[in-house]
C-alpha cells in the first residue's frame, strides 16, 4: 500500500525519499516535517558533525495547495557538510572497523576504498526516513493514532518507569538530552556518557516505542509477512545498529508461566477489557486495541576514539582503526527516526485495512470500525461442519 525509498550518502549533496501511497486531501507543509527533523538532532552524545547540519525539507512533489495529492510526496534534505568535501582528494580509508560495514561492503561491492560503505552505511541516511515518519505520523494523527517514544536504558544506566502514563512519559522524555521520561535516570544517563566520552568510548541502550489508539484489526495472521509484529519488527531493526527487537515484555515472559503471561480479558459495559498488557497490544498477529509496546537495543557505536584492532588492507598488516569524527551516543536521536520507522508500517497497514484513495473517504470508514465490544462480535452459537 505505502512504500518508500531513499536516496543519498551522508556527505553527498543530498539525501532524498519517495513516499508512494499516501492517501490525497492531508494538509502538509515543511514545518510539521522539520519539527521531527529537529527532534532528530537534539541529543546528548552526537559528535560534532550535528553542529553543522542544520535539517530543513524541501517537498518536491505529491503536495500541491497545501494538501497532499495522492501522487508520490518527494522529499529532500541538503548535507550542509558536502561543501567540505567537495572537488577535493578524500584520504583513502583501508582499515575496516569491526562492527561496521566497512569490510562486509568492500567485499560485497568490490570496492577499493572502504568509504562509498560508510557514506551509504551510515545513519545519516536517517534524516530522510524521519521525514517520511513524519507524513506517516501526521496522517495517524488524523485518527487519532501516536506514535510516540524514550530511552528506557543507557549502558547499564535505567529509568525507573512503573507508573507513569506513556503520554506523560513521551513529554517527560523530550524534557532532557537523552530523551529519558525519569529525570533522576536522565542525570545519570548523562553523566555515564561524560564519562564514556572521556574515556574515548561509544554507548549502546535500549529504546522503547508505543503505539496508542491503534484500532483492532491491522495486521494479520493469514501470511507469515502480514503479521503486525513482523512487519514492525523488520522495520525497526532496519534501522543502523538496533540489533534486537522485543513487543511487550517479551524476554521476561519467556521466563514465565502462560498463566502469569496472559492478558486476561474482562467486561465492561460491553467492552472486553484488559488490565495488564504483557503481549504488547499484538494478538495472533493483529493489533488487539492496546498500546503497541515494542523495544529496540542499539549496539554501541562502532566508530570509537579508542582505535580497535583490525587489518589495514593497502599494507597487508595487522592495525589498530584510524578514528573518523563519528557520535559517542546516538540512543537519545534513535528515539524519533525509530518513531518514524514504526509510524509507517502502522500508516501502511491503517491504508490496508480501510482502503480509499483520500482521507474524506478514510475517516468515516474509521469510524466504522469493528471493536472488540459484545454487540461487534456476534456469535451464532451452533455447532457446524466444517470439513465435508
Ligand atoms: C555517522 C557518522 C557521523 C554521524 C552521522 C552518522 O557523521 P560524520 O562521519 O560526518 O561525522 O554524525 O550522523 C549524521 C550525520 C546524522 O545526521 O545523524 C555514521 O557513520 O553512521
Amino acid at each position: 500500500m505505502l512504500r518508500f525509498l531513499t536516496a543519498g550518502e551522508s556527505h553527498g549533496p543530498s539525501l532524498t525519499a519517495i513516499l508512494d501511497g499516501m492517501p490525497a486531501g492531508l494538509k502538509l507543509n515543511a514545518a510539521i516535517i522539520d519539527f521531527e527533523l529537529a527532534r532528530r538532532q537534539k541529543g546528548f552524545g552526537s559528535g560534532a558533525r550535528m553542529k553543522i547540519e542544520r535539517d530543513s525539507v524541501q517537498i518536491l512533489g505529491g503536495v500541491m495547495a497545501g494538501e497532499t495529492t495522492g501522487a508520490p510526496i518527494t522529499v529532500l534534505v541538503q548535507n550542509m557538510d558536502h561543501a567540505r568535501w567537495k572537488a577535493r582528494a578524500v584520504e583513502p580509508m583501508t582499515a575496516p572497523r569491526p562492527g561496521h560495514a566497512d569490510l562486509t561492503g568492500a567485499v560485497k561491492y568490490a570496492y577499493q576504498d572502504l568509504r562509498p560503505a560508510l557514506e551509504r552505511a551510515s545513519a545519516r541516511e536517517t534524516t530522510v526516513r524521519v521525514a517520511v515518519g513524519a507524513v506517516c505520523k501526521h496522517f495517524l494523527a488524523q485518527f487519532g493514532i501516536t506514535v510516540g517514544g524514550y530511552v528506557r536504558s543507557i549502558g547499564e544506566v535505567e529509568a525507573e518507569l512503573s507508573a507513569a502514563d506513556y503520554r506523560v512519559r513521551f513529554e517527560a522524555a523530550e524534557q532532557n538530552e537523552v530523551r529519558c521520561p525519569d529525570q533522576a535516570a536522565a542525570e545519570k544517563m548523562r553523566a555515564r556518557l561524560e564519562e564514556i566520552i572521556r574515556a574515548k568510548d561509544t554507548l549502546g541502550g535500549i529504546l522503547e516505542i508505543v503505539a496508542l489508539n491503534v484500532p483492532v484489526g491491522l495486521g494479520s495472521f493469514s501470511q507469515w509477512d502480514k503479521r503486525l509484529e513482523a512487519r514492525l519488527a523488520m522495520a525497526l531493526m532496519s534501522v543502523q545498529a538496533i540489533k534486537g527487537v522485543e513487543f511487550g515484555d517479551a524476554f521476561e515472559n519467556a521466563r514465565r508461566l502462560g498463566t502469569q503471561v496472559h492478558d486476561s480479558m474482562t467486561l465492561e459495559r460491553s467492552s472486553l477489557q484488559r488490565s495488564t498488557n504483557r503481549a504488547g497490544g499484538i494478538e495472533g498477529g493483529i493489533s488487539n486495541g492496546q498500546p503497541i509496546v515494542m523495544r529496540a537495543a542499539m549496539k554501541p557505536i562502532a566508530t570509537t576514539l579508542t582505535p580497535q584492532h583490525t587489518v589495514d588492507l593497502a599494507s597487508g598488516q595487522e592495525s589498530p582503526t584510524k578514528y573518523e569524527r563519528s557520535d559517542f551516543c546516538p540512543v537519545p536521536r534513535a528515539v524519533p527516526i525509530l518513531e518514524s520507522m514504526a509510524a509507517f508500517v502502522l500508516a501502511d497497514a491503517l491504508i490496508e485495512k480501510l482502503g480509499g484513495d483520500s482521507l474524506g473517504e478514510m475517516l468515516p470508514r474509521f469510524a466504522a470500525l469493528r471493536k472488540a465490544r459484545l454487540e461487534d462480535l456476534k456469535m451464532d452459537n451452533t455447532s457446524h461442519v466444517f470439513w465435508e
